[in-house]
């Protein structure tokens, strides 16, 4: 199995958390690291830290050629045709908020934005925010019992007042993998522009933003083996030439006046103050690390232990799983039958097992189904199939001693 090769990749893995062994199944929530994303860090701050992009002396332009290797790096992964066309933020909050408020000057109050009821908060509340301030309506897309988005209703919401289409790629709560392309295809015909959260899918699968052919496209390094605070956003250029600034300062400036100021070209117009630079070249070793793997190993691992888990998880009776599409990711959302989520979580937590309980930020998605919150194990390269089996022995203890 694909775990048994990379598991010692990571250091973490190792240890024991209430006396047992760790089993981790937030995933979806954050990745663990690899020895090679925290040797880069180490390597970084112990051998050329520096600021990027101003000295002329050599740290800095060690330090300046690490940073942009990395925006290559993102270019090749998810093919986009340009290197500027990827702006480095802090994450997939940070690049869908610089989005939205880039349209606060573009909408109208008579355009409409269309979101859907799948969507984790950051790419829900942004667009509450773009439709506050410039008095568009925003109209959503529900899901069905499966979690799965009504594409006749999607197909009815569109219009030629609909301007901003945005939806996530993959699921974080129920692991729904959403048609990217054939969505943007029909927002495209009415001329909306469209802005994908790809948060999930990129630690799990290609992704081909021209394929695709969204507008938009952003992503977080730590949900991807890589460090925290750093993120993607991808954009086209065109776009990204017509949103104005997200935030003034340093190196986002051509030149400075004291009444005035012209931008720098992209990608640096959104790159304003002094990046997470450790974290950007971090996610470099990260993203070396997934193709030394392969991504088609991790998806073909990932599918396997999923289709494992859902058996053995449904075995168990009062177990109910949410989120059963069609087309899925390795996300296993679940509820027993008379017993809070949180209670669960907190007795697997005494076992070792690391799950996450709650709403997963996507409250909209738990008031559709009618539900506090699930129990949610996520996975990822290195999960094995012990680590199912811990979670489905766990949770028979569990309900053994709730019920
Ligand atoms: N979009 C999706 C689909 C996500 O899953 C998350 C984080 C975000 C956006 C926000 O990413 P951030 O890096 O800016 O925080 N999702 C989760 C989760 O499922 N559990 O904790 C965080």
């Amino acid at each position: 199995m694909l775990s048994d090769k990379i598991r010692s990749d990571f250091p973490i893995l190792t240890r024991q958390v209430h006396g047992k062994s760790l089993v981790y199944l937030d995933n979806a929530a954050t990745t663990q690291k690899p020895q090679a994303v925290i040797d880069a860090l180490v390597g970084y701050y112990s051998g050329y830290n520096s600021n990027v992009h101003r000295g002329v002396h050599q740290l800095s332009q060690e330090a300046t050629e690490a940073f942009e290797a990395v925006r290559r790096q993102l270019q090749t992964r998810i093919n986009a045709s340009e290197s500027h066309e990827i702006i480095l933020t802090k994450g997939t909050t940070d690049s869908l908020n610089l989005v939205a408020h880039g349209f606060r000057s573009i909408l109208k109050p008579e355009d409409e934005i269309i979101v859907t009821q799948l969507e984790h908060h950051s790419n829900l509340v942004p667009w509450q925010m773009l439709a506050q301030h410039t008095g568009a309506t925003l109209r959503y897309v529900p899901i069905d019992g499966r979690g799965v988005l009504d594409q006749a209703v999607y197909q009815s919401l569109l219009n030629e007042r609909t301007k901003l289409v945005a939806f996530n790629h993959i699921s974080n709560a129920l692991g729904t993998i959403n048609p990217v392309k054939a969505m943007t295809a029909a927002a495209h015909a009415v001329g909306a522009v469209v802005v994908v959260d790809g948060a999930q899918a990129l630690p799990h699968s290609h992704v081909d933003v021209q394929d695709l052919d969204v507008d938009f496209y952003a992503g977080s390094a730590h949900k991807m083996y890589g460090p925290t605070g750093v993120g993607l956003l991808y954009g086209k250029t065109a776009w990204l030439e017509t949103l104005p600034p997200y935030q003034g300062g340093g190196e986002m400036i051509s030149e400075v006046a004291m009444d005035q100021s012209s931008y720098a070209g992209l990608p640096h117009k959104f790159e304003a103050g002094t990046p997470n630079i450790a974290g950007v070249i971090g996610w470099g070793a990260a993203l070396s690390w997934m193709q030394q793997v392969g991504l088609e190993a991790i998806e073909a691992h990932e599918q396997a232990l999923l289709a494992y888990g859902t058996e053995r998880l449904l075995a168990i009776p009062g177990v109910k799983i949410y989120g059963v599409a069609p087309e899925k990711a390795a996300v296993l959302s679940f509820n027993v039958a008379g017993v809070h989520p949180y209670d669960v979580g907190t007795l697997l937590d005494q076992m070792g097992i690391a799950v996450r309980t709650g709403q997963h930020c996507t409250q909209p998605i738990m008031d559709c189904f009618g539900i506090p919150g699930t129990i949610r194990a996520s996975l990822a390269a290195y999960t094995s199939r012990e680590d199912l089996d811990a979670l489905a022995r766990g949770l028979e203890k569990a309900i053994a001693l709730l019920a």
